[in-house]
């Protein structure tokens, strides 16, 4: 299936570096010190020392130099020692008794302890049964999720890797990320934007004047990146910090980038989902300035005049000035003409982050964005246009001339024709990964995406491995009853999460401190590459993915075992990466040591500095040729109206950037419903960590805290410190008040990746997870996004009894 590999641009950036002519001797790449000493390992948030004192790990840190200190590095001894962690197979109760017609519910159960054996041969019949009597069709394997990085030990590609040797599976299509840009901007621009390289850091230092933050905390996102960061994105929000720049900050919350810049920059608060409208505002008051780009949407683009037309109310009758704006957003008509003033007199660089369209009808954000940078005629040219990766994985840093790791593939062999006789198959199916409790609530039926008619699968089977979807998805009692409907879910994991306990198998899998693997940073840059060593032995009865998959592989049939694991040990697929990677360096003149070299030395290596990928600049041979560079999108321009989606003729996603009324804002908030954001959080990865001591740096009498402004609080009796109920018609949560004038007055804000902890008389989540109250509905039916920031919330003091925390408490042997 045509999924989008978040390593996919990988090739693509390495390619726009340009490769260098092999000419005279090449020096040995420079074999960097990590700081401090112990083993060098690394994580999602980058290179890390890990100190091992009588076989515990005490301490992580960060490895490398750096300006800001990163939270996340500490959490190593937590990962490894919390309390919370799956120590052995466990088996539900209920499951075991009789796996085939089990009695009683997910979620609800005891559990019993089981050797590996017994699981394997348990989760094989089972498996082979269900797949027997209903097709691989029925299996989901499509598990998403932020497993830990690495090269090898990855879980979904290892999970689907035994699904494929099984016969295949349903798989899922983009992610939750980026659901809805995702798909548009290939539309719009021809290419999605959202995981590529940026016009890179030192030329927005050297030509932009006024840089724009449009819903962007990089301070907090750029902790981590999906290989591992490079840690350069956030020293260079530090620059820019110090650059003297206009920088402008729009978001509903004065976010912890923005409480950085401090008097540097300036905040604007909109009022959430109302982006689109704010925007029409800028744009409208470039139009009747006459100050928008008329040579560059003549040559750059296509289908700005029916644009402008609804712009200036000639399709609708409503003129889309600063005035109708203000209403919407809550900012003054004055500012947004400022804003269109500023931005057309200067070289501007308009960086958006993702939650603008992790939103209801989200793909119309960044088409919007794209059409007002048009309208400025900056994009292409050296600081100018706009940039939807800055606050991700450090998109901007240059990319190095690098000998880049490959990674373990999702069917033994790399290819079907694996030179084995196995039936290997991918996925049969697969639906956009966040419509899985739509798909499990109308096996067979028939949906729209993306201008196709796709058929839901009929899932009988489930396994997640390396993904927390009790935490990531959305509306979580309506997930708990769709949970109910497959036959057997198998979960891998390291900690009894939510998910964990709603299954009926569940395995103990290491942290990546107890296995060795391999990674570069900076999915942009590939700035280094790390050996991510093993610090300690696994704990408990924790296996691999690896191996854990190679061992079940040998019941399908014997010799499994051989042809999943190609006949390798880790040690040998690692140094297989390696020595890839060290070839590839070759051809753009990086000499890298020998693999055991490498290896003992425990040491990173750091690639080469390219000056003249230093100086990339997004879409600028687009803008010297646009008839030798078109882009990717039928017209070769960038499509302020789509004829492709015209002819889908779908009402949640028109042909141009509309502005369409969402059902759960504020305008159609009643009595004194608030409307809930659900940012991601500084000192987590979504629901990873949530456990750990750094839980002390936000928890409010140990809950999540709700982020509530001054004035919402004070009308509601809510003092800061207090607990808070926060409820709607979908669920309701138990959160400790926040209360600050940092946020939009009718906002309050949840983080999402609290562990769901659901009292079983009350229905009350104990721990305040903010998918309880958060609404299913997708993006639009084009991209059938996540639109988890569209939720409307009431929020009451708490003066009912105070319920212990059960969330990380673990399902000891019923
Ligand atoms: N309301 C709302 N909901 C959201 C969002 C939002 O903004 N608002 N954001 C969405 C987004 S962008 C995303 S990406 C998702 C994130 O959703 P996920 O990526 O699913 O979230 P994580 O908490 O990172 O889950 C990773 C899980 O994998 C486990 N794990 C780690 N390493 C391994 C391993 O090696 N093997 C195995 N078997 N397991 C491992 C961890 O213990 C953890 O439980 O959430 C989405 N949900
Ligand atoms: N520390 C840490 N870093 C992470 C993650 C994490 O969980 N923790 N998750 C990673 C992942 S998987 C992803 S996808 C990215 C997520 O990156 P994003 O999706 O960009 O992150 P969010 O925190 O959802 O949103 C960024 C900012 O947008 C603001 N915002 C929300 N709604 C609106 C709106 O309607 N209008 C405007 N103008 N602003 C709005 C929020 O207040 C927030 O400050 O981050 C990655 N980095
Ligand atoms: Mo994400």
């Amino acid at each position: 299936m045509n999924n989008i590999s978040r390593r996919g641009f990988l090739k693509g950036s390495s390619m726009a570096a340009g490769t260098l002519v092999f000419t005279s001797i090449v020096p040995m790449q420079a074999m960097a010190k990590p700081k401090g000493s112990g083993i060098l390992t690394a994580g999602r948030m980058g290179a890390m020392i890990a100190e091992v004192k009588d076989g515990k790990l005490i301490s992580t840190k960060g490895a490398l130099a750096k300006t800001v200190p990163n939270s996340l590095q500490t959490t190593g001894p937590d990962q490894v020692h919390t309390n919370a962690r799956i120590k052995y197979p466990m088996v539900r109760k209920s499951y075991l008794d009789n796996p085939t017609d089990p009695k009683g519910m997910r979620g609800d159960d005891d559990y019993v302890r089981v050797s590996w054996d017994e699981a394997y041969k348990l989760i094989h019949e089972q498996h082979m049964r269900i797949r027997e009597s209903n097709g691989p069709e029925s299996v989901f394997a499509g598990s998403y999720g932020w497993r830990s990085s690495g090269v090898l030990h990855k879980a979904q590609t290892l999970l689907q890797r035994y699904m494929s040797m099984a016969g295949g599976y349903s798989g899922h299509l983009g992610d939750y990320s980026t659901g809805a840009s995702q798909v548009i901007m290939p539309h719009v621009m021809g290419s999605i934007e959202v995981y590529e390289q940026q016009t890179t850091h030192p030329v927005v230092l050297e030509h932009s004047n006024v840089v724009v933050l449009w819903g962007l905390n990089p301070m907090n996102t750029l902790k981590i990146a999906w290989s591992s960061t490079d840690e350069s994105g956030i020293e260079f929000f530090h620059q820019l910090k110090k650059s003297g720049k206009t920088i402008i900050c729009i978001d509903p919350i004065r976010s912890e980038t923005i409480e950085f810049f401090g008097d540097k920059a300036q905040w604007i608060a909109p009022n959430p989902m109302t982006d689109v409208a704010m925007m029409m505002g800028v744009a409208h008051s470039l139009v009747s300035n006459n100050k928008h780009d008329k040579a560059f949407l003549e040559k750059y683009t296509t289908g700005y005049d029916k644009f402008e037309a609804y712009l200036l109310g000639k399709e609708d009758g409503i003129e889309k000035t600063p005035e109708w704006a203000e209403k919407i957003t809550g900012v003054p008509a004055k500012q947004m003409e400022v804003l269109a003033d500023i931005f057309s007199k200067n070289t501007t660089m308009l960086m958006s982050g993702w939650g603008v369209q992790r939103q209801q009808y989200g793909e119309q954000r960044h088409w919007m964005l794209a059409t007002l940078a048009s309208m400025l005629g900056q994009i292409g040219q050296a600081g100018g246009g706009f940039g939807l990766s800055y606050h991700y994985s450090n998109g901007g840093n240059p990319t190095r001339d690098a000998g880049v790791l490959p990674a373990i593939s999702s069917t033994p062999g790399g290819s079907s024709s694996a030179g084995n006789d196995w039936a290997v198959s991918g996925a049969v199916n697969a639906f956009p990964v966040a419509r899985i409790v739509e798909a499990l609530e109308n096996p067979n039926q028939t949906y729209q995406h993306n201008g196709k008619e796709l058929t839901f699968p009929d899932v009988k089977m489930i396994w997640w491995a390396g993904g927390g979807n009790f935490t990531h998805h959305q509306d979580t009692n309506r997930l708990i009853k769709a949970w109910q409907k497959p036959e057997l879910v198998v979960i891998s994991e390291i900690y009894w999460t939510a998910a964990a306990k709603h299954a009926d198998i569940v395995l103990p899998i290491t942290t990546s401190f107890e296995r060795n693997d391999m990674t570069m940073t900076g999915d942009y840059s590939n700035q280094h590459l790390i050996p991510m060593k093993q610090a300690v032995p696994p704990q408990g009865e924790a296996r691999n993915d690896f191996d854990v998959f190679a061992d079940l592989a040998e019941l399908i049939k014997p010799g499994g075992r051989d042809v999943y694991t190609e006949g390798k040990t880790e040690m040998d697929w690692l140094k297989g990466f390696y020595e890839t990677a060290q070839k590839g360096g070759r051809s753009a003149r990086v000499r890298m040591p020998n693999f055991g070299q490498f290896w003992d030395a425990n040491e990173l290596i750091e690639m080469k500095f390219n000056k003249k990928a230093a100086q990339f600049v997004r879409h600028a041979d687009f803008r010297k040729d646009p008839v030798m560079n078109p882009l990717g999108t039928p017209s070769g321009k960038i499509e302020i109206y789509s004829k492709t989606i015209e002819k889908y003729g779908l009402d949640d996603c028109p042909a141009h950037p509309t502005w369409l009324e969402p059902t759960e804002w504020r305008g159609s908030a009643k009595d004194d419903e608030l409307q809930l954001m659900t940012a991601h959080a500084a000192h987590r990865l979504h629901s990873q960590f949530n456990y750990a001591k750094l839980r002390e740096e936000y928890a409010v009498q140990n809950r999540e805290p709700i982020t509530i402004n001054t004035e919402d609080a004070k009308s509601r009796g809510i003092k800061n410190g207090d607990l808070v109920r926060a409820f709607n018609a979908r669920g309701q949560v138990l959160v400790g008040a926040l209360v600050t004038d940092g946020i939009k007055q009718g906002s309050v804000c949840i983080h999402e990746g609290g562990w769901p902890d659901l009292d079983r008389k009350t229905g009350l989540c104990k721990n305040g997870g903010a998918n309880v109250l958060t609404s299913d509905i997708p993006t639009s039916r084009l991209a059938n996004g996540c639109a988890g920031n569209s939720a409307l919330v009431k929020i009451e003091k708490y003066t009912g009894d105070v319920p212990n925390l059960t969330a990380f408490t673990p399902v000891t042997n019923g």
